[in-house]
């Protein structure tokens, strides 16, 4: 099993299991990561997810063992299984919030960098490990990197392969926030639980539009937040939210559509 799934009150926590590899990114875990947003996001009742590493390492990347004598044609097809990954869990209606318990290598980097929220242990690092073995950042880096920290630390972030701590990564923006080593899964839990009872169409509907405007006009922005609102304006949440405000007590979201 490469991965641990474990039910809480309104979300999911999912640990990446390979301590021994330092959690080392294998298709099968890729595939089991893909089927356990399926299954979370297939099931009303999980408002938010918590992806998180057990042992040392948050994630070492590609498992190196697994590439070793793979021939370079291969290579598309491999990437391949793994850029479903990227693509849902950036694009789920689910708030993602990362825990970074150690190392986030290589693909494991970005793989922490594609979910919503970041926090990082301050013992943690994070490197864009790939020119080290003559690669270039995939899962999403190339993308990401510039878009987070700007074109100069992306650049040396990239062509050093040079760790940076959790509290560099959140003073650059590359991540949320740095935490005490014993503070980081309940740091992300009660996130987790704070998302879950929030509105969560209006989540992923924010995250559709933030998502859209990196490639987007001001013009074409504009049109889709004004579709994108309508849509959150028809979900329960809305009308509770505003009830809420005027009668001066905390709302109280189901995250149902309608
Ligand atoms: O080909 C393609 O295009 C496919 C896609 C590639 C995407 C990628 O992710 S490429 C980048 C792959 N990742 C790396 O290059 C990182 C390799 N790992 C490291 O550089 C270091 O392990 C770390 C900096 C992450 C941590 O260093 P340290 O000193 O804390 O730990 P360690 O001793 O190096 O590692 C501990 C164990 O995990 C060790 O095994 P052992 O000796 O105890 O049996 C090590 O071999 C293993 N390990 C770490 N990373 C990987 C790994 N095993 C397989 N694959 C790994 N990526």
């Amino acid at each position: 099993m490469t991965i641990l799934v474990e039910q809480r009150a309104g979300y999911r926590r999912i640990t990446l299991s390979r301590p021994e590899r330092l959690n080392a990114l294998n298709v099968e875990m890729a595939e089991a990561l893909l089927a356990a947003l399926d299954a979370a996001e297939a099931d009303p009742a999980c408002r938010a997810l918590v992806l998180t590493g057990i042992g040392r390492g948050f994630c070492a990347g590609q498992d190196l063992t697994e590439i070793v004598d793979m021939p370079a044609a291969e290579i598309p097809a491999l990437i391949d299984r793994y850029n479903p990954l990227i693509r849902r869990l950036a694009a789920s209606p689910l708030p993602v919030v990362c825990a970074v318990n150690g190392v986030a290598a290589g693909a494991g980097a970005n793989l922490a960098l594609a979910c919503d929220i970041v926090l990082a242990a301050r013992s943690a690092s994070f490197v864009q490990a790939f020119a080290r073995i003559g690669l270039i950042p995939d899962c999403g880096g190339t993308w990401l990197l510039p878009r987070l920290v700007g074109r100069a630390r992306a650049r040396a972030l990239a062509l050093l392969a040079e760790p940076v701590s959790a509290e560099t990564a959140a003073d650059w923006g590359l991540i949320w926030q740095a935490v005490d080593d014993d503070r980081l899964l309940s740091a992300a839990e009660a996130l987790a639980a704070r998302l879950a009872a929030g509105p969560t169409v209006a989540y992923g509907l924010i995250k559709r539009a933030l998502d859209a405007a990196a490639t987007s006009d001001l013009a074409s922005q504009l049109d889709l937040e004004r579709d994108l609102q309508s849509a959150a304006a028809a979900a329960p949440d809305h009308a509770e939210g505003v009830r809420a405000f005027l009668a001066k007590r905390p709302a109280s979201f189901t995250g149902k559509r309608s």
